[in-house]
């Protein structure tokens, strides 16, 4: 596993966002692990993880001409990301969000921030089923532009509701996006990650094999 997954996953469990145990997720599952990107909430915090993204982003090789964070978890993270971007990465490049509720006074609309133009990576916190991520491709289709892809911190590598590959495979939710909207969807870590982040400590066995078990039940493959 590369080394600034490594580093992510540490910080993400010194902020208390990666937690295990047991949780019940969107979707009713009862998840051994949860990430809550509501928990980088200093200055600093969130100063890194969009630093985290950014050297992500740079790396995937996705190309796109400005940032979208979806209401409301998508905002912060589209704001810290696009600073990360420039400050860290030379690209200084537009971001825009929405609001959940259209305002019908003042400047009115739904959007908020840059024009929708162009290629817009969308930036959000976790892809489960994949329900949130087609809001945002519904919003799309009222603009001109068009998602360039989607990146997201956790990619939870959940089996999707039907679809399945040519070989007959479950595809993951993520998989799914990526063939209904056409777009690439990448992220920092995926769950295969933890796990072999949790393989790499032999203290924290219970932690990988209730890990192991989810995944066996509802995940697929890498
Ligand atoms: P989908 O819309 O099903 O893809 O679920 C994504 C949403 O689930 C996230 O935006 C969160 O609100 C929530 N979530 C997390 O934040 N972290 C997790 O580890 C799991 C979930 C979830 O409920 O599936």
């Amino acid at each position: 596993m590369k080394n600034y997954k490594k580093h992510f996953l540490r910080f993400a469990e010194e902020r208390q966002a990666l937690k295990f145990g047991e949780f019940t997720l969107k979707s009713g599952r009862i998840s051994p692990y949860f990430f809550n990107a509501g928990t980088f909430y200093t200055g600093e915090a969130l100063a890194r993880l969009g630093r985290h993204y950014a050297d992500a982003i740079v790396q995937s090789g996705i190309e796109f001409d400005m940032l979208f964070g979806p209401a409301y978890k998508g905002i912060p993270l589209v704001a810290a990301v696009s600073v990360a971007l420039a400050e860290h990465h030379g690209r200084d490049l537009p971001w825009a969000f929405n609001r959940k509720e259209a305002k019908d006074h003042g400047e009115g609309g739904w959007l908020v921030g840059a024009p929708l133009q162009g290629r817009a990576l969308v930036i959000d916190d976790v892809i489960t089923a994949g329900t949130a991520i087609r809001e945002v491709a519904a919003l799309f289709e009222k603009t001109e532009a068009s998602i360039a892809g989607v990146f997201v911190a956790v990619d939870r590598q959940e089996r999707g509701q039907a679809a399945t590959s040519a070989d007959g495979k479950p595809l993951s939710a993520i998989q799914e996006v990526e063939q209904s909207l056409g777009v690439p969807v990448r992220s920092i870590v995926s769950m295969g990650d933890i796990i072999t982040w949790l393989e790499e400590q032999p203290e924290r066995e219970a932690d990988r094999a209730a890990m192991q078990s989810y995944r066996e039940q509802y995940g697929v493959d890498d």
